[in-house]
């Protein structure tokens, strides 16, 4: 418009905007007691690895101290780790899984 006074500043168009939901690591920490089978039990029976990949995965954070275990939604995200935590209470050994935004 000529006369700029009478515009007022409101954005008309914008990008299409495309929400994706937020994604959150799963990981699984070191620990002097927790025995190295039982984590491979784990990595096998809540993360859907093999049984190659899971003794890889869990020498990974024996020796570094943690590893990203899978990358999920929020809900998922959250059941994986009550799911873990449960089962390694349950047996008693001290697992450690969090989640954490990517
Ligand atoms: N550090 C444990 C041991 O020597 C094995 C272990 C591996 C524990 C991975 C936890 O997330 C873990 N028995």
């Amino acid at each position: 418009d000529d006369d700029s006074d009478s515009d007022i500043g409101v954005k008309l168009e914008t990008r299409p905007k495309t929400k994706r939901p937020p994604l959150y690591k799963v990981m699984i920490l070191n620990d002097d007691y927790t025995p190295m089978e039982f984590v491979v039990t784990v990595l096998e029976r809540f993360f859907g690895m093999t049984h190659d990949q899971s003794v890889e995965i869990m020498l990974a954070v024996h020796q570094k101290g943690l590893a990203v275990v899978g990358v999920f939604s929020h809900e998922i995200a959250e059941t994986k780790v009550a799911l873990v935590m449960d089962y390694a209470g349950r047996h008693q050994h001290p697992l450690q899984c969090t989640m954490e935004k990517e």
